[in-house]
Parts: C-alpha cells; sequence; structure tokens
C-alpha cells in the first residue's frame, strides 16, 4: 500500500524535535512491504500547502497522522496544539479520500477525545509499529481491524463507547531488528535547528510518580535494548550525519542500575567522543554512576527531582526523599556534570513552607539550571487524577483536550510572585508557565551561531543569567494572562 505518513509537530521550543516516534513507525511499515513517503511540517513556511501537494503527488492509500503534543503543559502560558491539529486533518480529508490513522504521544494521552474531536478514521493508542503494520494489513484484506490490540476504531466516536479501555501494544522484544528509519525525514536539519539528534533506548517507567503520564504510555515495566546494539546506532548515527550531540529520550536512563553503566562502557570501551544529555532520577545515583557518565560523554542530565521537600516528595510519590535528591545533585556536580532540576510547584498539599524549603535547598545545591513549573497538567489515568476525582475536587470531564491544571488553593495567590522573585535571585532559572523558556529569536541567533546541546547548559553563563534575570526584574504578582482555552482547577 501507499503510506504517507505526517508529523503535524511545529513546536520549535524549547527546540524543534526530530520526530522519532514517527521515524520508527517509518522503520516499521517499509519493513512491511509497503511503500511510504513523508510529510513533516515541522519547518516549511506553508506546510498544509505543501501537504496538499504531496498528497496529490504521492495518492496515499492510508495516511498515518502523528500528534506528539496535547499542548506545552506550562501554566498560565499554555500554548493549546488542537486546532493546529484539526487544520492539518481536516486538509488531509479535503484532498484524499485515503483513512486517516492517528498515533503518537499526545493522541496516546487522550485517544478516544481525539478520534471524537478531530473525527478521525482510525488511531492507535500506544506504540505503533506492530498494531499499525497490522491494521495496514487489515485494511489491505478488507477485514475490519477493531480487535487489533492498541487500534481505536471510528465506532469510539460514539458517546457510548466513551468506557472503552485501550489496551495498547507493548512487545517486550520492540527493538529487535527495528532501527527508526530516518533517512526519509531531514534529520540533519533538526541537528542544525534543534541543537541535538535523538536516541531510545528503552520503554516504560517502572515508578509511579502521581502526574505522570509515561508509564501509561510506555508502560510500567523497563524493555531496554542491548548495549552494543544501542552503541552502534550511535555510531552510525554519528558517521552518517557527523558528529553532533544526542539526547536519550528514555523516561529515565539512569534507572535501572546497569543499564547506563552498559552504555557508557561500550561507549568507552570504543573510545568514540559523544556529547549526549539524557533525563534521569536521584534513585540510586552514585558517585560512580555520575563519574562515569561523564566520562562517556554525558554533558547534561535533567533531574526530574520535582521538590526538594520531604513531604511534597511523598505527596507527589517520589521513590526518594529530599536528601537522596541533595546527594545526587552533588554527585553529578562534582563529577562535571551539568545538572538541570526540573522542579513542580503547586501540587496538592504544597504549602508556602514547603515552597520555601525546596527553593532554600535548591540555592544550596547550585544546578546549573531549574525549570520550574507553575501548577500540575492533569492527564486522564494518573494517580494524581484519579485521587483529586475521588476527592471530589474535580470531575472526570475537567481533565481532557482542554489543558487543565491544578494548583493547590493553598499557595495559588503566592506562587508566581515568589517564583518569580527567586527566579531573579538566582539567574539561572527558567519559570516555562510564566515566561517564554526563550525567545524563538535568541534560540535562532543561538543555533546559528553553532551552539548545539540543551540550552539550559548555558544558564551557568553570566551573560545568560543577566538575560533572563532581566525577565523578571519586576515580578508579577498575579497570574496576569487571560484565562482562554485552559482552566484551573
Ligand atoms: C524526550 C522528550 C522530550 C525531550 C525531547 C528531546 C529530543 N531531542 O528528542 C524534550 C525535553 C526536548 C521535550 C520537549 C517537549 N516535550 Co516532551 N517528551 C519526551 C518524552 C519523554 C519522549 C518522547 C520520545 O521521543 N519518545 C520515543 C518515541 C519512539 O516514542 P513516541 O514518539 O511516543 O512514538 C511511539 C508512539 O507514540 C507511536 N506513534 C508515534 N507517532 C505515530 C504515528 C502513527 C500514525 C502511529 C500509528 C503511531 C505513532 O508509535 C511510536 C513508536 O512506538 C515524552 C514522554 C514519553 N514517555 O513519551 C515527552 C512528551 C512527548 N513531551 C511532552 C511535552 C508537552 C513537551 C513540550 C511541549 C514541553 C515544553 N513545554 O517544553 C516540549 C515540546 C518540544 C517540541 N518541539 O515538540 C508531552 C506531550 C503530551 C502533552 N502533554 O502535550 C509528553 C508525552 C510528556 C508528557 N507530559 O506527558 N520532550
Ligand atoms: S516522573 Fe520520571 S520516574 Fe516518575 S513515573 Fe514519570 S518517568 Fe518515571
Amino acid at each position: 500500500m501507499r503510506v504517507l505518513l505526517v508529523s503535524a509537530n511545529r513546536e520549535h521550543l524549547p527546540d524543534p524535535i526530530f520526530p522519532l516516534g514517527l521515524a520508527y513507525i517509518a522503520a516499521a511499515v517499509s519493513d512491511a512491504g509497503h511503500e511510504i513517503d513523508v510529510a513533516d511540517l515541522c519547518f516549511g513556511r506553508k506546510p498544509l500547502d505543501d501537504l496538499r501537494n504531496q498528497v496529490a503527488r504521492f495518492q496515499p492509500q492510508v495516511i498515518g497522522l502523528s500528534l506528539r503534543n496535547v499542548d506545552n503543559a506550562a501554566y498560565p502560558l499554555t500554548v493549546d496544539y488542537l486546532a493546529l491539529h484539526r487544520e492539518v486533518v481536516d486538509t488531509l480529508h479535503a484532498v484524499s479520500n485515503a483513512p486517516v490513522v492517528l498515533g503518537g504521544s499526545g493522541f496516546s494521552i487522550l485517544p478516544l477525545a481525539y478520534m471524537r474531536e478531530l473525527d478521525g478514521d482510525w488511531g492507535i493508542a500506544g506504540e505503533g509499529e506492530r498494531a499499525f503494520v497490522a491494521l495496514l494489513q487489515a485494511l489491505e484484506q478488507g477485514l475490519d481491524p477493531s480487535s487489533i490490540a492498541g487500534v481505536v476504531s471510528p465506532k469510539s466516536n460514539t458517546a457510548a463507547s466513551l468506557n472503552i479501555t485501550i489496551q495498547p501494544q507493548r512487545p517486550a522484544n520492540w527493538a529487535e531488528g527495528l532501527r527508526p528509519l530516518r533517512s526519509p525525514f531531514d534529520y540533519a536539519r533538526y541537528i542544525r535547528r534543534g541543537g541535538t539528534g535523538n536516541i531510545q533506548t528503552k520503554r516504560g517507567c517502572v515508578f509511579k510518580c502521581s502526574y505522570c503520564t509515561y508509564p501509561l504510555l510506555e508502560g510500567n515495566r523497563f524493555r531496554a535494548r542491548e548495549a552494543v546494539d544501542i552503541v552502534d546506532e550511535v555510531e552510525n548515527l554519528q558517521r552518517e550525519y557527523g558528529p553532533h550531540p544526542l539526547f536519550f529520550v528514555d523516561s529515565i536512563l539512569n534507572f535501572p542500575r546497569g543499564h547506563v553503566e552498559a552504555i557508557c562502557e561500550e561507549i568507552l570501551r570504543r573510545g568514540l567522543d559523544l556529547r549526549w544529555s539524557c533525563y534521569a532520577t536521584p534513585v540510586k545515583l552514585d558517585r560512580h554512576q555520575a563519574q562515569l557518565m561523564a566520562r562517556a560523554g554525558c554533558e547534561g542530565i535533567e533531574l526530574g527531582t520535582d521538590a526538594v521537600d520531604d513531604e511534597q516528595l511523598a505527596r507527589l510519590g517520589k521513590s526518594f526523599n529530599a536528601e537522596v535528591a541533595e546527594r545526587a545533585n552533588r554527585y553529578c556536580m562534582e563529577a562535571g556534570l551539568r545538572v538541570c532540576q526540573t522542579i513542580i510547584f503547586g501540587a496538592p498539599g504544597e504549602t508556602e513552607s514547603s515552597m520555601r524549603t525546596s527553593c532554600h535547598a535548591l540555592r544550596k545545591m547550585n544546578p546549573t539550571a531549574v525549570v520550574a513549573m507553575t501548577g500540575v497538567r492533569l492527564y486522564p489515568g494518573t494517580p494524581l487524577s484519579q485521587a483529586l476525582i475521588d476527592d471530589g475536587k474535580v470531575k472526570p470531564d475537567d481533565i481532557g483536550l482542554l489543558p487543565t491544571f491544578y494548583i493547590d488553593p493553598a499557595v495559588s495567590d503566592f506562587l508566581p510572585g515568589f517564583l518569580q522573585q527567586q527566579a531573579h535571585e538566582a539567574g539561572n532559572w527558567v519559570l516555562p508557565g510564566l515566561v517564554e523558556p526563550i525567545l524563538p529569536g535568541s534560540q535562532r541567533i543561538l543555533r546559528g551561531l553553532g551552539v548545539s546541546g540543551p540550552l539550559w547548559r548555558l544558564l551557568h553563563k553570566p551573560w545568560m543569567q543577566r538575560l533572563y534575570r532581566g525577565n523578571f526584574k519586576r515580578p508579577n504578582t498575579s497570574w496576569g494572562v487571560p484565562n482562554a482555552s485552559k482552566k484551573l482547577v
């Protein structure tokens, strides 16, 4: 069959991100013998015109549409991508009779809502490699694909189907013989404009942090690739596209113990000169791990610490306490790694006192950068959303495509002014919900000058701090942004 694969993501902040998930789908579909073409809407000036022309030329029999982001998950500067997604589906339906199959992480978080809202013909919730190929085979043979695991059928458009639970496919050997097919995309442009390439070493997360969707998207068990296979892919990428920094997109790269160690040892054994960064957990992050990562080329580690207050950490369902968080930060800094601490302020149970405790600890920890989120984005199916529903604080219908955030009423007035003051004093904080993380123009200039890798690394530089501190000169003590297409509960 002729299959057109479309990446709808046009977000350039914090960087344009190579559509790795769709590259995996491209590999699976072409391995299954189908003819593919790719439409990536990220860079074009008139992406919908280009899409129309491409559909006219290629005459696809099936269209796969990847929806990565629902919204930017930041409050109150929320960016909601629904209208852009609708535009793409409407364009496809206007110029082609081919069924449109929706997929991607954004879609998988809210499959039924997206099917209804976008009038999708079919959908795949979760991992798409096998389910999409099975769906193509069924369509080709004129069979009904509805019973394939992970497939969301057009019948799910009806109100009566709201209770349907979709069981995504999560094969343990998902990576066997499969590498993302990057060649039909402009990977080199993503390296140039986004400053990094990307690669996945495992799927899943065993932790149960209260607000997090990753275990829902990827499953709550780790399914890892072999270190040799991972480093083969890394080496091929460097050979094919020239030396460039990589981001490991795993939920957390450094857990379970032994995984990142094996990758680092393989990198060192081959004598590769690499630059890479990743997400990590403070759990079991010790001196040895930090030093090994640094030696193997890790230049930045994003620690999902979330709070540095014991009670707030417990309420967020984190599996470590403040002491572990501080220690992990110290080991990384001592090893010469740059550290970005991501913190969530305003989750249920937050008080002025817990915020002050976290901020005080962060000052002492002195990481390279702090990304502080204001409030928590609620997603269906997370332990946090369920608890808020059970407590009667949120109605199930509140949690959907309309970006909905929770901020504990105990801190809602205090939070914005306090955080902006902290950010002003520290100089290396990013408040994505209160101030744009980086102006698109500045980002383009830095990338144009050849600055690669994650930009938060630069926040230890005085000139970059001056740039950021300037944003908080006059702390805005109110939320000050119209609450149009988002909701605060
Ligand atoms: C790594 C990551 C990042 C890194 C990316 C670095 C890099 N160079 O790649 C960074 C930190 C930069 C980042 C930034 C952002 N991210 Co992010 N990120 C992730 C993460 C952890 C992994 C994404 C990934 O690459 N997965 C690996 C690939 C292989 O999986 P996949 O894309 O899901 O694809 C599979 C399926 O979805 C499906 N599939 C995909 N496409 C298609 C298409 C079809 C037709 C089919 C059938 C199936 C299918 O099959 C694929 C293979 O199995 C996810 C969470 C997660 N666990 O998924 C969040 C996630 C995607 N990010 C999210 C968000 C919000 C953002 C930001 C907007 C945050 C912000 N305010 O800055 C930005 C947006 C950046 C941009 N330009 O788009 C959200 C999106 C959902 C939402 N809430 O809207 C997620 C899901 C996290 C969450 N909160 O739940 N992110
Ligand atoms: S926040 Fe990190 S450690 Fe916690 S469940 Fe999500 S991915 Fe796992």
